[in-house]
């Protein structure tokens, strides 16, 4: 659906629309139909039709995000409608652009001519058939799945109808067992519902696939990252590899300090641990459960959401507060219209998409974001991630349209969460929010409430691709959907379901990302990325601190080292991208794995003598 596009951005856009070209769209048909074609088109036919798309595409993009932005502001009938319309109508010439990119396959191009045509075939996200009734089904069902989640809430036992926001803050704070069980499941009954509609999206998101020649979504999907999708997948296992020692430390030890809030017999010490206890409707982060496992005698002895309420921080003043550090690198303060036409609080009289994103209706300077902020701490990270993705969209709008994205989709997940790694006592006591900067024996306590946030993602971050990747491929059918979805959960993460699950139960669809059709393995890269940037920014910036306390906060040598890798946009491989910020070609977990070496040799010291594994 849309709100699909505005997380990914413009270029992607592009792709995620579709024509008819009507009549038997068989790969094979397809490649053939180009290699005769082919013989007749030359490098100035690819230029021409370069330029005749772009055009096309600047108008499909700001017609597409209109109505999707109307769509998630407002979330109705007729509105869902109206969006799903344009999301045909983008859909199809995506799929029209990509037939005929292919077209040019064996003609002889220019290397930026042939990243532009590549671009074009390989970026929708949710390709649609070539036959008019099925992609309007498609654009129908995205809509209806979006709708569902947006709309979903949860009346309880005693009668209270409760938002996804409510409970998202009971399961933050609630240390009562059966309390955390009615939210957890509560939640959980908005998507079996969506099970049906899922089914059918996944066909033909697969018959659109596979008419541009993938093997199935999945593989379409994983062939973005400028290498062969296969050893896209090989990449993301190497680096869970490096990350996954840490991650067992880290469960072990949370594990058992649950085992002694809960009880050894809610909480088996030799078993995943029940997923309603780790502070979040998902289990994909645990910083709510700090006080539960914060290190004795390491605590740093502040809570962001109580500096921001004893600071008078309302959502405006938290927006504003992430803004000012994107300006202390030298970049330049948000448009007013960013001001006017954003969301920020939860509207009481209608339904919206609260799940929080960035947009950039008209790739000039019409930026917002949508996001019923909460006045967390949490939330305060979650501004500055979607800033980044403003700040980002903001670089690259000087780039051809095709460029007009990130160098791949886990770098524009990774900007604000960059930035928000400078947000270190040093800067909250800048600003004011806090008053003395904890002293060096209380780094633990960061670090700790750092990876309950970060490294207790990671595997989440893996695990919900890897169960798509399956569902597209078939070797997960409807009737396995949601055993399938708690085996990669208990094994990826070692958390499990902490009631069976009934047989309509379809766990994934309460995933945002899932109904919305957002690809997650990019929250993956990120996690790994954003601790490279860090680390290169903080040596750009002369810092001398461990660099968990580094703050690139005002400085301006490393503000530019970033914009200069924003402003690429997608017009090189990222690997190229990577490599001006960061000096390798090749993703790694040094950078965050240094980054956690205190806390992880403590952690292996109170491990000692407990069992851990899942
Ligand atoms: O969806 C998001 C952002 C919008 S792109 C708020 N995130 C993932 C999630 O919430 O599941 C950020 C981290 C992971
Ligand atoms: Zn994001």
């Amino acid at each position: 659906m849309q709100s699909t596009f505005k997380l990914t951005t413009a270029a992607i856009l592009v792709a995620a629309s579709l024509s008819a070209c009507n009549g038997d769209n068989t790969v094979k048909n397809a490649a053939k139909a180009a290699t005769v074609v082919s013989k007749a088109l030359t490098a100035q036919d690819a230029e021409k039709f370069l330029a005749t798309t772009e055009k096309e595409l600047v108008q499909l993009n700001l017609e597409g995000s209109r109505a999707a932005w109307i769509n998630a502001n407002f979330i109705t009938q007729d509105t869902s409608a109206l969006a799903a319309a344009a999301d045909q109508k983008s859909t199809e010439a995506g799929v029209r652009f990509a037939m005929q990119a292919a077209k040019f396959d064996a003609v002889e191009v220019s290397a930026d001519q042939r990243r532009k045509l590549n671009i074009l075939k390989q970026s929708l996200v949710m390709p649609a058939p070539q036959d008019p009734a099925k992609s309007a089904e498609l654009a129908k069902i995205g809509a209806e799945l979006n709708s569902l989640y947006g709309k979903g809430n949860y009346t309880t036992k005693s009668g209270e109808t409760l938002s996804l926001g409510e409970m998202t803050a009971t399961m933050a704070t609630s240390r009562n067992y059966d309390e955390l069980l009615e939210m957890w499941q509560g939640w959980r009954t908005i998507s079996p519902a969506m099970k049906p509609l899922y089914i059918r999206q996944a066909e033909l998101g697969n018959e659109g696939a596979q008419g541009l020649g993938y093997a199935d979504l999945g593989a379409m999907w994983r062939s973005n990252y400028d290498m062969p999708a296969d050893d896209f997948a090989k990449e993301l296992d190497r680096l869970w590899g490096q990350i996954k020692p840490l991650y067992d430390d880290l469960h072990c030890y949370v594990r058992s300090e649950l085992g002694k809030t809960y009880g050894e017999d809610k909480v088996p010490q030799d078993q995943p641990i029940p997923a309603h206890l780790l502070g979040n409707m998902w289990a994909q982060s645990w910083g709510n459960i700090y006080d539960l496992v914060a290190p004795e005698n390491a605590d740093p002895g502040y809570d962001v959401t109580k500096q921001l309420a004893s600071h008078n921080y309302d959502e405006i003043k938290m927006v504003k507060g992430a803004e000012s550090f994107f300006t202390s690198l030298g970049f330049e303060a948000l448009p007013e219209t960013f001001w006017q036409r954003s969301l920020f609080t939860k509207p009481a009289d209608r339904d919206v998409a609260c799940h929080a994103s960035a947009w950039d209706l008209d790739a000039k300077d019409d930026i917002r974001i949508k996001m019923c902020i909460q006045k967390t701490g949490e939330d305060f990270s979650v501004i500055h991630h979607e800033l980044g993705h403003n700040f980002y969209q903001r670089a690259y709008q000087n780039q051809p349209v095709y460029y007009q994205n990130s160098a791949n989709d886990g770098f524009h997940e990774a900007i604000g969460d960059t930035i928000a790694l400078s947000v270190t006592p040093k800067y909250l006591k800048e600003i004011g929010l806090i008053d003395t900067i904890p002293d060096e024996s209380k780094d633990i306590g960061l670090l700790m409430k750092m990876a309950l946030n970060k490294i207790a993602f990671i595997p989440f971050g893996l695990m919900v691709d890897q169960w798509r990747w399956k569902v597209y491929s078939g070797e997960v059918t409807p009737e396995n959907y949601n055993s399938a979805w708690w085996e990669l959960r208990e094994k990826y993460q070692g958390v499990t379901a902490p009631i069976d699950r009934n047989i309509n139960a379809f766990d994934p669809g309460a995933k945002y990302h899932v109904p919305a059709g957002v690809p997650y393995s990019r929250y993956f890269l990120a996690h790994i990325q954003q601790f490279e940037f860090h680390r290169a920014l903080c040596e750009i910036s002369g810092n001398t601190d461990p660099i968990h306390r580094c703050s690139i906060y005002n400085n301006k040598d490393a503000g530019a080292a970033l914009n200069t890798v924003l402003e690429m946009g997608s017009s090189q491989p990222w690997q190229a991208a990577y490599k001006v910020l960061t000096g390798n070609e090749q993703m790694d977990a040094t950078a965050i794995l240094d980054y956690f070496a205190p806390l992880h040799t403590w952690l292996k010291d109170k491990n000692q003598g407990k069992q851990c594994g899942f």
